[in-house]
C-alpha cells in the first residue's frame, strides 16, 4: 500500500515529469515517424506529383494557346483537381466534430486479481493512447460549446492489440437497447425538412421523441444540468457508460463500469457563457486542448473501476445490463488505477483525428463484453460505421488506427489495401500450417464462456422497466444552483418547441421526477401547472458523488486570468500582481487597448520627454488581446487595473465596462485595483456593497478590491484573495 501511494504521490501533479518524458517517444510516435510522417516544406523540396515527378510551373493549367482552352494532357492538373475533389470522406453520422490528442496511460497498481489485460497489470508500461473529444448533434464544422453530452473516446496502442474505450461525459444514456438508435439520432440531429437547427436538441422533434420514451428520463437530467456546457474538454469526466467485463488468468468473470476523472476538476460554463462563446470563439474546447498542450499544460485524467462480482449480478434494484443507470459509488466505490497524461497534439487533422476509427469491439485478453444491449449493438454498428467511412475494411492499415504490436493473419486485398503481404498461402490450414491460431496461454482472446440459452424473443429484462429512481437521486444529489440550471435549461430547451402538445407531455414526465422541478418549468413555458401525482415522492435517496459543486477540485490550475489595463497603468503593479497569481498555476494574459504595446506611465513619461516611438521593453507588457476584440467570456476570471481617470479616458471605456458586468453576471472573479474601484462604482452594474473603498483587500460577492494601492499594500493578499475568488 505505501507502495502504491508513493507511486500515486510521485505521480500526482507532476507535469514536470510527465513534461520530462519527451512527448512524441512513445512506440506509436516512433511508428507514426518511421513509416509516414513528412515534413512537405522544408527547404530545398520540390513540389511533384504524387508519381513523384517534380512540376515546373503550378499557376497556370496547360492550355492551347495563350487564351485558348485546357488541354486534357495537362496531368498535373487534373492530380491537383481530383485530389481536392475527394479530400473529404463522410463526416460521422453522429459526433462529427472534434478534436484529438497523443498520450500515455500508466498504472498505479497490478490489477491482476481481476484481469489478465497486460494494459492493466503491468505496472512498467506507458501505453500510449490517442484521445478524441466530440459533441455529438452538430456537424463537423458547428460550435464546441452548444448544449450537447461530449463523446471521451481513448484508442489504447496496447502490446496485445488495440483497445478502444468509447466513452461518454455522461455515465448514462437515452435509451436502452440499441434497435433505438437511430431513431433517437434522427430525433436529435437537424429536422428532416429543413436541417435547422445546428448544434442543438431544442427542437420539437427531440422533445418530441424523448416526451415518448420514459426510459429516456434520467439522461434528460443529465443533459439539462451543466454537464452538457463543459469548461474545457479538460475538465471533463469520461464514462465507459455500458457495463463490460474483466476477466483473469483463472477464468473468472467480473463486471466493470469504467471511470476517467480529470485532475484539473470537473466544471462547466454557465449557459449566457456558452450561447456568446458559440460566436465569439466556436473554436473554444478545440483551442483550448491545443493551447495547454502546446504550452505544456499537459491534461491528465485518473482512471477508475467498479469492479461486481459474479454473484452480486442481481443484488440492485436496476439491472447492470441498463445504461439508463449508474451504479452509485456509494454503492460500489470506484477503485482508482492509473493516470492517463495527453501531452503531443496531432501532426495533421484529417489523417489523425478524423481517421482515427474507434470501435468498441475493440478489446484485448481480459476485458470483454457484457450482454448489455447497447453494448451488443454498438459491437456491429462501429465496425459498420467505419466501412462506411473508409470504403471498406481495411481502417486499420491507416497509420493512427494500426496497432503497435506486430500480427499476421490471412485476411486480404480490398480498397486501398497497404500492407503487402508475402508468401504463396492466405488460408488456414495450409501446408507451412502459419499463421496459426494461439492458445489462451500464448496470448489469444478467448470469448469468456458465458452459459446462455433462451427464447427467440424481443423484450428486455424486467428490472429495465423502471425508469424515475435515478432521474429523482440525480435531480436530488445536485445544490440548489445545480438544480435551477437545469429547471432554466428545460425552459429554455422546451421553450424552442413549437407543439404545445410535445411540451404538457414532457412537463407530465417531469412530474413523475420532482414535482417543484415539473411547476416552475410549467411556469416558465405558461402552463398550466399540474397536479401533483403522487409519484413524486422524494425517495429519500442521495449521492453526492453526482454533483460537480459539493466536493469541487481547490485548484485553479491553468485557469485563464485576464488583466485589462490600459495605457499609463503603474508597471511594477501589474508585473508583481501577475507573477503572484501565476505561482498559483493560473495563466495571466494582458487585455490592453490594443494588441502589442500597452503604455506604463514611466514609458508614457519618457516618450513625452525623448519623443520617440515606445516599445516593449524587458519588463513592459504586451497585450495578448484587445479589449475590442476579446470578451471576458474567454476567461475564467478578471483583474482591472488602471487609474480611475485613465479608464474614463480610454477610448474603449464602454468595452471596458461590459467586460466587467459581463465577467461579474457570469459569476467570475473580478478584481479592481486602485481607480479601478471607483470607476466600477460609478459606471458597473456590480452591486456597491461589493465595491469597498478600502484601501485595505476586500472580498464580497466574488469582487476583490483595494481602493489605494501604496507601497505598503501587500500584493500577495489581493492576489491571494483573488485567486480564493477563482476557485470558489
Ligand atoms: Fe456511439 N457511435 N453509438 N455511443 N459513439 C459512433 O461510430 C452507436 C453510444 C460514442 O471520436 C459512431 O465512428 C450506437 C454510447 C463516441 O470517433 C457510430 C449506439 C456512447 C463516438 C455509433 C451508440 C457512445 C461514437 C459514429 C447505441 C457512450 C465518437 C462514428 C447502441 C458510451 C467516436 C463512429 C470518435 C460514435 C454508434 C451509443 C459514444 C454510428 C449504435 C452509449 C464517443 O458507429
Amino acid at each position: 500500500m505505501t507502495d502504491l501511494v508513493n507511486k500515486m504521490s510521485s505521480m500526482k501533479d507532476n507535469m514536470a515529469e510527465a513534461s520530462a518524458t519527451k512527448p512524441g517517444s512513445s512506440k506509436k510516435d516512433q511508428f507514426l515517424e518511421k513509416a509516414y510522417r513528412t515534413q512537405d516544406n522544408e527547404p530545398g523540396h520540390f513540389i511533384a506529383t504524387p508519381t513523384g515527378v517534380k512540376i515546373d510551373h503550378t499557376d497556370d493549367s496547360l492550355k492551347a494557346g495563350e487564351r485558348g482552352p485546357t488541354l486534357m494532357e495537362d496531368f498535373h492538373f487534373r492530380y491537383t483537381m481530383t485530389q481536392f475533389d475527394h479530400e473529404r470522406i463522410p463526416e460521422r453520422v453522429v459526433h462529427a466534430r472534434g478534436s484529438g490528442a497523443h498520450g500515455y496511460f500508466e498504472l498505479f497498481e497490478s490489477q491482476s486479481d481481476i484481469t489478465k489485460a497486460g494494459v492493466l497489470t503491468d505496472t512498467s508500461r506507458k501505453t500510449p493512447v490517442f484521445v478524441r473529444f466530440s459533441t455529438v448533434q452538430g456537424s463537423r464544422g458547428s460550435a464546441d460549446t452548444v448544449r450537447d453530452v461530449r463523446g471521451f473516446a481513448v484508442k489504447f496502442y496496447t502490446e496485445e492489440g488495440n483497445w478502444d474505450l468509447v466513452g461518454n461525459n455522461i455515465p448514462v444514456f437515452f435509451i436502452q437497447d440499441a434497435i433505438k438508435f437511430p431513431d433517437l439520432v434522427h430525433s436529435l440531429k437537424p429536422e428532416p425538412h429543413n436541417e435547422i437547427p445546428q448544434g442543438q436538441t431544442a427542437h420539437d422533434n427531440f422533445w418530441d421523441f424523448a416526451s415518448l420514451m420514459p426510459e429516456s428520463t434520467h439522461m434528460l437530467m443529465w443533459i439539462l444540468s451543466d454537464r452538457t456546457i463543459p469548461r474545457s474538454y479538460r475538465m471533463m469526466q469520461g464514462f465507459g457508460v455500458n457495463t463490460y467485463i474483466l476477466v483473469n488468468e483463472k477464468g473468472e468473470r467480473r463486471f466493470v463500469k469504467f471511470h476517467w476523472k480529470p485532475l484539473l476538476g470537473t466544471h462547466s460554463l454557465v449557459w449566457d457563457e456558452s450561447l456568446k462563446l458559440a460566436g465569439q470563439d466556436p473554436d473554444f474546447h478545440r483551442r483550448d486542448l491545443w493551447e495547454a498542450i502546446e504550452s505544456g499544460n499537459y491534461p491528465q485524467w485518473d482512471f477508475g473501476l467498479q469492479v461486481i462480482d459474479e454473484k452480486d449480478e442481481d443484488s440492485f434494484d436496476f439491472d447492470l445490463l441498463d445504461c439508463t443507470k449508474v451504479i452509485p459509488e456509494e454503492l460500489v466505490p470506484v477503485k482508482w488505477i492509473g493516470r492517463m497524461t495527453l501531452d503531443r497534439n496531432p501532426d495533421n487533422f484529417f489523417a489523425e483525428t478524423e481517421q482515427v476509427a474507434y470501435c468498441t469491439q475493440h478489446v484485448v485478453p481480459g476485458i470483454g463484453f457484457s450482454n448489455d444491449p447497447m453494448l451488443q449493438g454498438r459491437n456491429f454498428s462501429y465496425l459498420d460505421t467505419q466501412l462506411n467511412r473508409f470504403n471498406g475494411p481495411n481502417f486499420n492499415e491507416v497509420p493512427i488506427n494500426q496497432p503497435v504490436c506486430p500480427f499476421f493473419n490471412n485476411l486480404r486485398d480490398g480498397f486501398n489495401r497497404q500492407r503487402i503481404n508475402k508468401g504463396k498461402t492466405n488460408y488456414y490450414p495450409n501446408r507451412h500450417m502459419n499463421p496459426k491460431p494461439a492458445t489462451a496461454e500464448e496470448g489469444a482472446f478467448v470469448h469468456f464462456p458465458e452459459k446462455t440459452e433462451g427464447m427467440k424473443i424481443r423484450t428486455r429484462g424486467s428490472k429495465f422497466r423502471e425508469h424515475y429512481n435515478q432521474a429523482k437521486l440525480f435531480y436530488y444529489s445536485m445544490t440548489p444552483v445545480e438544480q435551477q440550471h437545469i429547471i432554466d435549461a428545460a425552459s429554455f430547451e422546451l421553450g424552442r418547441v413549437d407543439d404545445q402538445q410535445i411540451q404538457v407531455r414532457m412537463i407530465e414526465g417531469f412530474l413523475k421526477v420532482d414535482y417543484t422541478f415539473a411547476k416552475a418549468v410549467a411556469d416558465n413555458l405558461g402552463l398550466e401547472v399540474p397536479q401533483a401525482s403522487g409519484n413524486d415522492a422524494y425517495n429519500g435517496k442521495l449521492s453526492p458523488a453526482l454533483s460537480q459543486l459539493v466536493a469541487p477540485v481547490q485548484s485553479i490550475a491553468t485557469r485563464k486570468i485576464a488583466f485589462v489595463v490600459v495605457d499609463g497603468y503603474d508597471k511594477a503593479q501589474v508585473l508583481s500582481l501577475r507573477g503572484a497569481i501565476k505561482a498559483a498555476g493560473a495563466m495571466t494574459l494582458i487585455v490592453g487597448p490594443r494588441r502589442g504595446v500597452v503604455k506604463s506611465q514611466d514609458q508614457l513619461n519618457s516618450s513625452k520627454e525623448s519623443s520617440s516611438t515606445v516599445k516593449v521593453d524587458e519588463e513592459g507588457i504586451s497585450a495578448d488581446f484587445s479589449v475590442l476584440t476579446a470578451r471576458s467570456t474567454l476567461f475564467d476570471a478578471i483583474v482591472l487595473i488602471g487609474t480611475q481617470q485613465a479608464l474614463e479616458q480610454s477610448g474603449q471605456r464602454g468595452q471596458i465596462i461590459h467586460f466587467v458586468n459581463e465577467a461579474y453576471k457570469h459569476c467570475k472573479a473580478v478584481g479592481l485595483v486602485g481607480g479601478a474601484v471607483e470607476f466600477a462604482r460609478k459606471y458597473c452594474s456590480i452591486p456597491q456593497t461589493a465595491l469597498s473603498t478600502d484601501n485595505t483587500v476586500c472580498c464580497e460577492d466574488g469582487v476583490v478590491t483595494v481602493a489605494q494601492w501604496t507601497e505598503a499594500t501587500e500584493e500577495s493578499s489581493f492576489a491571494k484573495q483573488t485567486v480564493e475568488a477563482v476557485k470558489s
